[in-house]
């Protein structure tokens, strides 16, 4: 409520509870509405609404499980693992791909 005053403006704030959560997500918004108290003449409204917006602030990390495996010649295949740190509310695509030139004859 806005005390009565001999000052040309005023600035009256209050607080809205955004909470804070772990799941990477996009931004959301909201909107705030202003209205006059019932009985209260003579006072009109310029911006009647506003738009909150969230920006998230979590992350996701993806990495190789290991930093080295070992492939068995027989077994015709070696299977490496990847790991995804943090929540996600959307799915996360990943590709694993050979870099050329990259082999090497062991020690
Ligand atoms: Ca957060
Ligand atoms: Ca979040």
């Amino acid at each position: 409520m806005f005390q009565g005053s001999e000052s040309d403006n005023q600035t009256l704030c209050t607080d809205i509870t955004v909470f804070d959560d772990l799941i990477y997500e996009a931004s959301e918004s909201f909107t705030v509405s202003l209205t006059i108290a019932e009985g209260t003449t003579g006072v009109g409204v310029h911006i009647p609404s506003a738009t909150i917006t969230i920006v998230d602030d979590d992350y996701l990390t993806v990495r190789f499980e290991a930093s080295s495996y070992n492939a068995r010649e027989e077994e015709e295949h070696v299977q490496v693992c990847l790991k995804l740190t943090g929540r996600s509310e959307t799915m996360v695509d990943c590709l694993v791909s050979t870099e050329p030139d990259t082999a090497q004859q062991g020690n």
